[in-house]
């Protein structure tokens, strides 16, 4: 049987994410927004585009979740983008109650599934799912890391024009400013990072990595990146369709790793067909446990505000 993979929020994300999967040809594919006909027309455009590359995939549009039923996998995209001068946690408060309202809507058609949420503020909204589903915690799993550490890599790429292949950077923690680019674990092919580059480049691709999305916003001006966040989350589905085992940094339920418990967060996690198979720990250093602890109390603070 074909797998069913549901978008949920067809916006730049939700329809980028659709593309970068038919183009995987593992899924029948199902759009849904609130806009009427939106997702219809998007659903039809990539439907008469598959010809030409071949690739035989089902693509839906809907505005009713009833389409949904079944799926295998839901990703939910729905919610406000930022503008310009924006922080994402200025979202909270209103993409929570269209992560509320959807997830209770999904679960509904699609209870076995697993979830992987993209809404802004990441963390939080990975967190708002697992309650408002009431689904165990390893069916819902949240992307950020997979972007920001390409992010990073794509940076090391340009700067010492060696291949992306060659580039592994892990980015951890919530997905916001405060977020921790590993340089000591980070590395080109096999060389530690920081010694692949003099401190003060390596403090800039830093820097840029923690503020790329907001260099992406302030260039469009009308919303957010979506090429990288869509391909970063067609990764994830394929890791779990296929059921890979696969090791990639994601916002997942903690209960004890690094010391933090009930929260979503960035870490690094093993992906297959059954979810979050497993949460990686591992050994930092002071100062990447201190900025782990930091970035962890801004996540958890919002997440308090939704839950006090
Ligand atoms: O890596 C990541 N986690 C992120 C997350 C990378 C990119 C985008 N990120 C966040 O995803 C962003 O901050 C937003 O919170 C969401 C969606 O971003 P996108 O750029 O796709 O925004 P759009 O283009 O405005 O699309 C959002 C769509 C839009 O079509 C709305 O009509 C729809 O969401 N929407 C809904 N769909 C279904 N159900 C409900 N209730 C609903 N409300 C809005």
């Amino acid at each position: 049987m074909k797998n069913k993979v549901s978008i949920v929020g067809a916006g730049m994300t939700g329809s980028t994410t659709a593309h970068w999967l038919a183009e995987q040809e593992i899924a029948d594919l199902v759009l849904v927004d609130v806009v009427e006909g939106m997702p219809q027309g998007k659903a039809l455009d990539l439907q008469e585009a598959l010809p030409v590359i071949g690739k035989d995939v089902r693509v839906v549009g809907s505005n009713d979740y009833s389409a949904t039923a079944g799926s295998d996998i839901v990703i939910i995209t729905a919610g406000l983008p930022r503008k310009p001068g924006m922080s994402r946690d200025d979202l909270l408060f209103a993409n929570a109650d269209i992560v509320r309202k959807a997830s209770a809507e999904i679960i509904r058609y699609s209870p076995d599934a697993i979830y992987i949420v993209l809404t802004n503020p990441l963390d939080v909204m990975a967190y708002l799912t697992m309650k408002t589903t009431g689904i165990p915690p390893h069916r819902v799993v949240g992307q950020a890391g997979i972007l920001d550490s390409a992010r990073m890599r794509a940076f090391v790429s340009m700067e010492l024009g060696v291949s992306v292949e060659n580039i592994h950077c892990y980015v951890l923690g919530g997905h916001g400013d405060e977020m921790v680019p590993l340089t000591r674990l980070s590395n080109v092919a096999g060389i530690p990072l920081d010694q692949a580059l003099p401190p003060d480049r390596l403090a800039a691709i830093v820097e840029r990595t923690r503020k790329g999305g907001g260099e992406i916003v302030s260039l469009l001006k009308t919303g957010s990146a979506y090429y990288a966040p869509a391909v970063a989350v067609s990764q994830m589905v394929a890791a779990i369709l296929k059921d890979k085992h696969l090791v990639v940094p994601c916002a997942a339920y903690l209960d004890g790793e690094y010391g933090l418990k009930d929260i979503f967060f960035g870490v690094m996690v093993q992906l297959g067909r059954k979810g979050v198979e497993k949460v990686l720990e591992y050994e930092l250093d002071e100062a990447d446990l201190a900025a782990l602890k930091l970035s962890a109390a801004g996540v958890a603070e919002n997440i308090a505000k939704l839950y006090s």
